[in-house]
């Protein structure tokens, strides 16, 4: 492999996903985690919702993803870090990861230096948002008393809800009335405002170095804009429907298609 060091990026992969072939999705998430670990990558950040539903209990989870818990067991086995941030679908994530995988769970915004460039990464839920609803779902699906009670349930009612859920989550966002709400929308996005807040202030306590990346997901369609305080604010896509991934090399940042493997 020529060059230095590489660290790769990806979010919203939504394995068991509704309304999309399973099979087909797992497969291509398998082959890019085997690509990763066939570079011996440095590091593979997965910044949430890579499961359209994941909870898990002490002695028990989720059917499914099988392939996928492999591929990423084999590649943290192989060397590669491997960290993992939660999004909103896959909250419910305890020590199984850590302890079972050897994967590293991180909380967002998570700040770090990788390979000279200063780095802010996450899931990108909540952040610069102020909807009082929003808030609200957020708190539960964190608040520790709530996940007591819901693991208190039956799986067989559980995992009823919890696809319920997650099916009724990709029907707001598949109907083209609604979706516009939840697209990445640029420089009016709350996202925006606050990586830019976020890097005026950071610059304050570090000499006046900033952030030069913001790596998100969330949102499902692609984004890329520069930040008026440094940087860059990139959005990652979903890979129901084709997705992509970063990757990033010696000071330099690509966002390359899932779907052909190829730059887009
Ligand atoms: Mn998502």
């Amino acid at each position: 492999m020529a060059g230095g060091p590489k660290y790769y990026f990806v979010s919203d992969v939504h394995l068991g996903a509704a309304f999309c072939d399973n099979r087909e999705l797992e497969r291509r998430f398998v082959s890019f985690i085997d690509k990763v670990r066939e570079e011996k990558a440095a590091a593979l950040y997965l910044l949430g919702d890579i499961f359209d539903f994941w909870y898990e209990y002490r002695y028990v989870i989720p059917r499914g993803h099988t392939r996928a818990l492999g591929a990423l067991a084999r590649l943290c086995d192989s060397g590669t870090k491997v960290y993992f941030f939660r999004g909103n679908h896959d909250v419910w994530v305890y020590d199984y990861f850590e302890k079972e995988i050897g994967m590293t769970v991180l909380k967002q915004p998570h700040v770090r230096e990788i390979g000279g460039k200063m780095f802010c990464i996450g899931h990108g839920d909540g952040l610069g948002k102020t909807d009082r609803a929003f808030r609200f779902i957020r708190w539960a699906f964190y608040n520790r008393t709530l996940q007591v009670l819901f693991s208190s349930l039956h799986p067989r009612w559980a995992f009823g809800l919890g696809y319920a859920w997650a099916r009724h989550s990709r029907k707001v966002k598949n109907d083209p009335e609604r979706a516009y709400r939840y697209m990445f929308s640029g420089k009016r996005e709350p996202l925006y405002y606050y990586a830019d807040g976020f890097g005026s202030l950071y610059r304050v306590g570090h000499d006046d170095c900033g952030i030069d990346y913001y790596i998100f997901g969330h949102y499902h369609t692609p984004g890329r804009v520069t930040v008026p305080s440094g940087g860059e604010l990139i959005i990652l896509s979903c890979w129901v429907d084709g997705g992509d991934y970063a990757v990033y090399q010696d000071g330099q940042l690509e966002i390359i298609s899932a779907a052909r493997q190829d730059r887009i």
